[in-house]
């Protein structure tokens, strides 16, 4: 009896999960914390967002006009390379595709960089077109300082060390030039569907 109840709920949950987990994941339940370092508490008033490199003119947004921009409410699965993900997670916050609205450049890359000196290398193509945000709230709460609060890059359809906490701005360069992780050996892509993990990943 026992064993026919857990088998049901077994095959439930991987009905539910059909499609949905890329090669080599299992399904998390919980939200684990995955930081190199110690968490850093900027103050919010000391708080700002930058858009620099190529473009036409610095852009920048204190605390207070980053939360007055148009923010988006959406629903993502996430996937971390050490092989947990994470299905429909709520995040809110401002989409890339926004803060790069009227910023003229010839930048084919970003690296977005934070405080504790992380950084994260992507395509410009990876940040726009709908699938990059900065996000500040997580299930419709402040988003918490161990899970990247204030705010975080939120790059859901790549492995989630490009997801980067405490961002502070993106770079966009005309040459890609490797974040942390990307230049310890993991892959400079990293798109969960292909399994690309490290270096010399497909
Ligand atoms: N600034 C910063 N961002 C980071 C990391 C980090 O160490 N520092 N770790 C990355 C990795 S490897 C993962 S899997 C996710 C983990 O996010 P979480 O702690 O909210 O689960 O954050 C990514 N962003
Ligand atoms: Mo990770």
């Amino acid at each position: 009896m026992s064993f026919i109840s857990r088998g049901f709920k077994g095959r439930g949950r991987r009905e539910g999960a059909a499609g949905r987990l890329p090669p080599g994941q299992y399904l998390e339940h919980g939200f684990p914390v995955l930081s190199a370092g110690p968490t850093p508490h900027t103050p919010l008033d000391r708080w700002d967002f930058t858009m620099v490199g190529q473009v036409d003119q610095v852009r920048r947004w204190t605390w207070d006009e980053f939360l007055a921009l148009p923010a988006e409410t959406i629903t993502r699965d996430i996937h971390c390379v050490t092989k947990w993900s994470k299905l429909d997670s709520t995040w809110t916050g401002v989409s890339v595709d926004t803060l790069l609205d009227g910023v003229e450049t010839s930048a084919d890359y970003v690296l977005a960089f934070c405080d504790g000196g992380y950084t994260t290398n992507l395509p410009l193509e990876d940040v726009t077109g709908g699938k990059a945000w900065i996000a500040y709230a997580y299930e419709g709460q402040p988003l918490a300082p161990a899970h990247g609060g204030p705010a975080r890059l939120l790059v859901p359809h790549l492995y989630f060390w490009k997801s980067a906490k405490w961002v502070r701005g993106l770079e966009l360069l005309a040459a890609d030039q490797p974040g942390f992780w990307e230049s310890l050996g993991y892959h400079n892509r990293g798109d969960p569907w292909r399994e690309q993990r490290y270096w010399g990943d497909e």
